[in-house]
């Protein structure tokens, strides 16, 4: 029996994977009677539903943890360089406990709704189990890759067989030992699923629209001197990467490609491929601002897969071509390229020949039939809009969220959007988010909000909102960012490019996590510039 939501509280929260757990603990802390209402059965968001054989961060594990606890951070030990994800679950549990955050968490219950009431200046929050809370201060802590793509190739209900999607694990893990295999999409999930799924399945066909560039995680066993490297200089670690480009400590190169020799060049771009992991990208500074550069670095992967992959025609087809490397999400493996080098795998093109059809055998692709006891959907996500925009969430005047963000998602630093009051996202699109190492983003967006509800408390404030002039800008400012980079030269979900119908639009704030971090803290120190702040106050928010 999930635990009752109490009909009304000052803050209540959506979500309980890290930026609803933190968000939790942060308001507690200031005296706010707070709620999470959770989907799932259990905390960790991300890693609670994305539990595919070979789910792993692709962040160092020392990185991707929380950093608002020192105790936290020196008890916890990780024991792998890059953590998986019953690991990564575990952790959450953990933090769970440890900060006794449960007993305000609903389980097992989805929002449907919330509605803003002008006079109250409070929000009605619905949910699927008939509940309804009135709450001062909505927050939506519910991730950006959280809404599954589910194909909907026709005849998919017709399949005999088992069809799983990547970010819909079952829980109780799926035995694919001896069976015949198909693995509909080759992004970060498949990637990582596929050489697992190798071992396993009697024969795995995997079909690929758009190939990825990928390098090599050189993922290992924890060292007891590693960790201790790490947690003798936290502190200092933590600050830097909160000023960093990308929240994660990649020992930058701050220079260009085409200013050094070939052989420099090659030199480096080999000993980033040799350390591996997603830090390859910070061989130079303008991997995704030029092109040339880019080509070096795209063309180096190349060769790299070319030169792995036996059979030359699969690796031909591995080889990634027409977009540059970095603007769709670089992917992180163990033996990906390897696996098409066992007898039990194949690769099947299908970005000219798309798949028509599931049929009760399996897949249809012109006269083919490709039979299967089991198909894997590793397609994806309704990134960063989805799953705000499928909650029927309406502000001021009854405006729906998901018609003002029918052209692209609005917003004022991803914290806020015009005609929302007291409605904070954490991550929300134009904020770092997707680009960034997401625990350093979602402490950011929680301790800004946690201050910033502070501050209308202190003050006796009713609410805040931000300013549709302010956000306009932020749009343009986010928009003009992007268009100075490659990204937007490659079909990515970051551009709304794998939904049919949704708009493109460049979806994340690529102006980097330092930068963005200092534009939030000025905006707060000035008084909130760009928003609203509602006098003369009804009440105190903490005292009610
Ligand atoms: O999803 P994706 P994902 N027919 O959208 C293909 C994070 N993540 O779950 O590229 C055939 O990247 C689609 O093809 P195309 C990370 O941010 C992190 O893998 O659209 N194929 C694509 O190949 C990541 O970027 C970690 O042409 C179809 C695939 O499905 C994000 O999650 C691990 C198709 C979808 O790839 C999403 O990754 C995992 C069709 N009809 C995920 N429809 C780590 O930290 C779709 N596809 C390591």
């Amino acid at each position: 029996m999930p635990t009752p939501i109490p009909s009304s509280v000052d803050a209540l929260i959506v979500g309980a994977g890290f930026g609803g757990m933190y968000m939790l603990h942060r308001l507690r802390q200031q005296g706010l009677t707070c709620h999470v209402v959770e989907a799932g059965t259990g905390v960790g968001g991300t890693w609670y539903w994305n539990r595919y054989p070979g789910a792993r961060c692709d962040v160092e594990s020392m990185q991707y943890s929380y950093s608002f606890s020192p105790e936290l951070e020196q008890d916890w030990q990780w024991s792998e360089l890059f953590a998986s994800q019953p690991e990564i679950l575990r952790y959450a549990n953990h933090v769970a406990v440890r900060l006794d955050l449960k007993r305000d968490m609903t389980f097992e219950t989805r929002v449907t709704a919330a509605t803003f009431d002008e006079a109250s200046h409070r929000w009605t929050v619905r949910t699927d189990t008939g509940a309804t809370v009135s709450a001062r201060f909505c927050i939506m802590a519910t991730g950006c890759l959280s809404t599954a793509r589910q194909p909907d190739f026709p005849g998919v209900d017709s399949f005999k067989g088992q069809t799983y999607h990547t970010g819909h694990w079952p829980h109780e893990g799926v035995d694919l030992t001896g069976l015949r295999v198909g693995v509909i999409g080759t992004g970060s999930s498949a990637i990582q699923a596929i050489p697992v799924i190798a071992q396993q399945a009697a024969q795995l066909t995997v079909f690929q629209r758009t190939p990825n560039f990928s390098i090599p995680s050189r993922n290992a066993p924890m060292t007891a001197a590693y960790e201790q490297k790490w947690k003798s200089v936290y502190p200092e670690q933590r600050a830097k990467a909160r000023i960093s480009r990308n929240g994660v400590l990649t020992n930058p190169n701050d220079f260009s490609a085409l200013s050094v020799s070939d052989e420099e060049r090659t030199r480096i771009l080999e000993e980033r491929w040799a350390s591996g992991g997603t830090v390859f990208m910070a061989a130079f500074n303008d991997l995704v601002t030029n092109q040339a550069s880019n080509d070096f670095a795209s063309e180096f992967v190349r060769q790299k897969i070319l030169g792995m992959v036996k059979d030359p025609s699969t690796a031909a087809l591995l080889a990634p071509k027409g977009y540059p490397i970095g603007t769709k999400r670089i992917c992180v493996d163990t033996d990906y390229f390897l696996t098409y080098n066992r007898d039990n795998v194949k690769l099947v093109d299908v970005s000219k020949a798309p798949i028509e059809a599931l049929t009760e055998n399996g897949v249809r692709i012109g006269d083919t039939e490709y039979e299967f006891d089991a198909i894997v959907f590793a397609t994806g996500f309704d990134a960063m809009t989805g799953t705000l925009t499928r909650i029927d969430i309406r502000g001021r005047d009854g405006e729906t969220l998901a018609n003002k963000w029918e052209a692209g998602p609005r917003t004022y630093l991803g914290l806020m959007t015009a005609g929302f009051p007291n409605l904070f996202m954490i991550t929300g699109p134009g904020s770092p988010s997707v680009l960034s190492n997401m625990i350093v983003s979602i402490e950011q967006h929680v301790d800004w909000i946690a201050d910033c509800i502070a501050h209308l408390v202190s003050r006796q404030l009713d609410s805040i909102e931000a300013d549709r002039d302010a956000e306009n800008n932020w749009v343009q400012h986010v928009n003009e960012v992007a268009f100075k980079t490659l990204y937007p030269s490659a079909n990515s979900w970051y551009m709304g490019a794998n939904i049919p119908g949704k708009p493109r639009v460049f979806m994340p704030y690529i102006g980097g996590v330092g930068n963005y971090r200092q534009t939030c803290d000025r905006i707060a120190a000035e008084g909130y510039t760009g928003f609203q702040l509602a006098a003369p106050a009804r009440e105190a928010v903490a005292a009610e």
